[in-house]
C-alpha cells in the first residue's frame, strides 16, 4: 500500500494510505513513469528473455542505463538477477530488486521542536513549490510552520514563497533583496522560538553544484543554522529535477559534500523524466528519496514509496 504522509512524518500508529486512494495514486505514478517503463519493458518481454543468452543480458543492461539507473546500480541489479534461480517472471524479479536497492522507507525528521529543514538545489528544480506543498501538508498534520525566504537573490522569489505561506497558513520571514541568506535563516529560527512554531523550512536560491562560491554561501547558511540551534538542520533536502537525468547524481554528490544532504525530493516525474535516477542516487550515494513530485498541484507532492515506485517503473 502506498506510503502515507503520517508514515513519512513518523507519526505514532501511522497507517499506509487507504486502499481506496491507492489505485488512483498508483496509476498517476505509472503514467508519470511511462517513458522509462516503455524503454525497460521492451527488453523485458519475459518470453524473449533467455538467461542463457549473453546478448539478452546486454540488452537489459542497456535498457536500465537508458532509464537513468546509472552504471553502478545497473551492474548491481544485473548481478542480483543473475544470482536468482528462477527468472520466469523477470518483471517481478526486477521490480523486487529495484525496490531493495531503493532501501528502507524513510521518514522526514520533524520530531524535535522546533525542527529546521534546509532546502537546496539547482535553479528551477522545484524547491519553492515543494516547500509550499510540504508546508500545507505539515499544517494539515498539526504542525505550525515558519517559512524562511533565504533566497534573497531574486526579487520574485520572496513573493512566491510568501504566497505559499499565506496558503498554508504559515508564518513568513524574509529579508531585503541581496541580504545575507544566513541571517534570514537565523531570524526565522528566532521567530519560531518566539511563536512556539514546530517546523522552520528554509528556502534557498537555486545554484549550480559546480559554482564554488555559491556552494560556500550555502555552507555558511548551514553553519549559522547549526550555531543557532542544537541538532539543526534536522533535514537538508536536495530537490532534484528528474528530467535532468544522470546529472542529478553529480548534483547529489556535490551538494552532499557542501551541506550534508539527508534526503532527496525528486520532482517533475510527470514530464519526460526517466525515473531510474532515484535508483542511482539511492544506490551510489546511499541517499534516501523521501518525496516525489508528479505535477504542480498540492496532491502532486507524495511520500516516496519504494515498492510502488519500482512496480510503476517496471511492471506492465
Ligand atoms: N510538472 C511539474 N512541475 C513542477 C514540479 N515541481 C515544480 N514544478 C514547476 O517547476 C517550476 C519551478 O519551480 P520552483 O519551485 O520555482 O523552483 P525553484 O527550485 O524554487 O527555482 P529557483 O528558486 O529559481 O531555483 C514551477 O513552474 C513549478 O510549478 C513537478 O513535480 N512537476
Ligand atoms: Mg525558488
Amino acid at each position: 500500500m502506498p506510503r502515507s504522509w503520517a508514515q513519512l512524518l513518523g507519526e505514532e500508529n501511522a497507517q499506509p494510505e487507504p486502499e481506496a486512494e491507492r489505485s488512483g495514486l498508483f496509476s498517476r505514478l505509472r503514467d508519470s513513469l511511462s517513458k522509462s517503463r516503455r524503454a525497460l519493458t521492451a527488453e523485458l518481454a519475459s518470453a524473449a528473455f533467455d538467461p542463457g543468452d549473453d546478448a539478452a543480458w546486454e540488452r537489459l543492461e542497456e535498457a536500465l542505463i537508458r532509464a537513468d539507473v546509472g552504471v553502478r546500480a545497473t551492474a548491481e541489479l544485473v548481478q542480483r538477477l543473475e544470482a536468482r534461480q528462477d527468472l520466469t517472471n523477470l518483471d517481478a524479479a526486477l521490480a523486487e530488486e529495484i525496490a531493495a536497492l531503493l532501501g528502507e522507507p524513510a521518514t522526514l525528521n520533524v520530531k524535535p521542536d522546533p525542527s529546521v529543514l534546509l532546502v537546496v538545489g539547482v535553479n528551477g528544480t522545484g524547491k519553492t513549490t515543494t516547500i509550499g506543498k510540504l508546508a500545507e501538508r505539515l499544517r494539515q498534520h498539526g504542525h505550525s510552520v515558519v517559512l524562511a525566504a533565504a533566497d534573497t537573490f531574486r526579487a520574485a522569489a520572496e513573493e512566491q514563497l510568501e504566497i505559499w505561506a499565506d496558503r498554508a497558513d504559515a508564518a513568513f520571514v524574509g529579508g531585503e533583496r541581496g541580504a545575507d541568506p544566513a541571517s534570514v535563516a537565523y531570524d526565522a529560527i528566532e521567530r519560531a522560538g518566539r511563536d512556539g512554531a514546530d517546523v522552520v523550512i528554509v528556502d534557498t536560491a537555486g545554484r549550480l553544484h559546480t559554482q564554488a562560491n555559491l556552494m560556500q554561501e550555502l555552507a555558511k547558511v548551514r553553519r549559522v543554522i547549526e550555531g543557532r540551534l542544537d541538532g539543526a538542520p534536522h533535514e537538508t533536502l536536495l530537490v532534484v529535477d528528474a528530467t535532468t537525468g544522470q546529472n542529478g547524481l553529480q548534483q547529489a554528490r556535490l551538494f552532499g559534500e557542501a551541506v550534508g544532504v539527508t534526503g532527496v525530493a525528486l520532482t517533475k516525474l510527470d514530464g519526460s523524466a526517466k525515473g531510474g535516477i532515484a535508483v542511482a542516487i539511492a544506490h551510489e550515494l546511499g541517499l534516501p528519496v523521501k518525496l516525489i513530485g508528479v505535477g504542480e498541484t498540492l496532491d502532486d507532492l507524495r511520500p516516496f514509496d519504494a515498492q510502488d515506485f519500482a512496480r510503476a517503473l517496471v511492471a506492465e
